[in-house]
């Protein structure tokens, strides 16, 4: 209970901050997004991490205002950026399929004066496949008022190949632990291959995660996927280290 107490407080009392992990063209550096990631400037612990709050978020129900202070932030922040390029945002499932999910979405895209197309939700398989019906009537109301949706971590779940047709997506994100390896050929080379050409095939933008190393990057490129978010490029950076990126490229 003083844990859930401490997090309330840090929604309601301006504990909450944003990074944003820059994705990358990678023939050429340009940025194309960023990831509005959470983190909480604890006033006696320091930066925490999502990891550590988030799972006690949804248990308490804090996910919803918690889920509505990031996408304010995240909207306004990119309200500000000099380039036109979308922000991404994770919504937990609990928040994802919480009524008057669109309504909010409308209402803080016009609070701040963005297009729509300027956020993009990010989804896991995991939560689709829970409730799929429910989830792609959820995600085609979504985008049929204009947002992006991103299907993150893809290669965890277990989304059949029909499944993945179903839903309306624009950008599947290759999840790090395949990205991992993908320079050491085998089996996790071979799934990555597939994930991209999956990709193409339902034309989706895709995005590898967790780019780390110049090996990495070159086989990524090499198998089609030109869109990576990692470390080899930026980590999640506050808002004011991020704005010169987005201007300059990395
Ligand atoms: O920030 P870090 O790099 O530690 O992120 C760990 C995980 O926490 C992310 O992969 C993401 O799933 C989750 N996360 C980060 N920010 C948010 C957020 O604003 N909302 C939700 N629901 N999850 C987030
Ligand atoms: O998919 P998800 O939203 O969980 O991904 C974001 C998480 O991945 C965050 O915790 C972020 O800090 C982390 N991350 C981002 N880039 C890298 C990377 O290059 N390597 C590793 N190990 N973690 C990364
Ligand atoms: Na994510």
């Amino acid at each position: 209970l003083a844990r859930e107490t401490a997090l309330r407080h840090a929604i309601e009392g301006g504990q909450l901050c944003l990074h944003f992990q820059p994705k990358v063209d990678a023939r050429d550096g340009r940025i194309v997004g960023a990831e509005a990631l959470v983190r909480w400037q604890h006033p006696e612990r320091g930066l925490v991490m999502p990891g550590e709050f988030i799972p006690l978020a949804e248990e308490t129900g804090l996910i919803a205002p918690l889920t509505d202070w990031v996408l304010d932030a995240a909207c306004r922040a990119v309200a500000s950026w000099p380039v036109a390029v979308p922000v991404s945002v994770n919504v937990a499932s609990t928040a994802f399929m919480a009524d008057g999910l669109l309504e909010k979405l409308d209402a803080v895209v016009q609070r701040h004066g963005i297009a729509p197309q300027r956020l993009m939700v990010e989804v896991t398989e995991s939560m689709l496949m829970a409730g799929a019906d429910a989830a792609i009537a959820r995600l085609e109301a979504l985008r049929a008022a204009g947002f992006k949706l991103s299907l993150d971590d893809f290669g965890t779940g277990f989304s059949s190949l029909s499944y993945v047709k179903r839903f309306p997506i624009d950008e599947l994100k290759i999840d790090r632990a395949f990205v991992q390896d993908v320079d050491r050929g085998g089996k996790d080379m071979a799934l990555v291959a597939s994930i991209i050409t999956l990709a193409r095939l339902l034309d989706l933008q895709v995005v590898a995660e967790g780019v780390e190393t110049a090996a990495q990057a070159e086989h990524l490129g090499r198998l089609g996927c030109h869109i990576h978010q990692g470390w080899r490029y930026a980590r999640p950076l506050p808002r004011d280290r991020v704005l010169p990126l987005l201007q300059a490229g990395v």
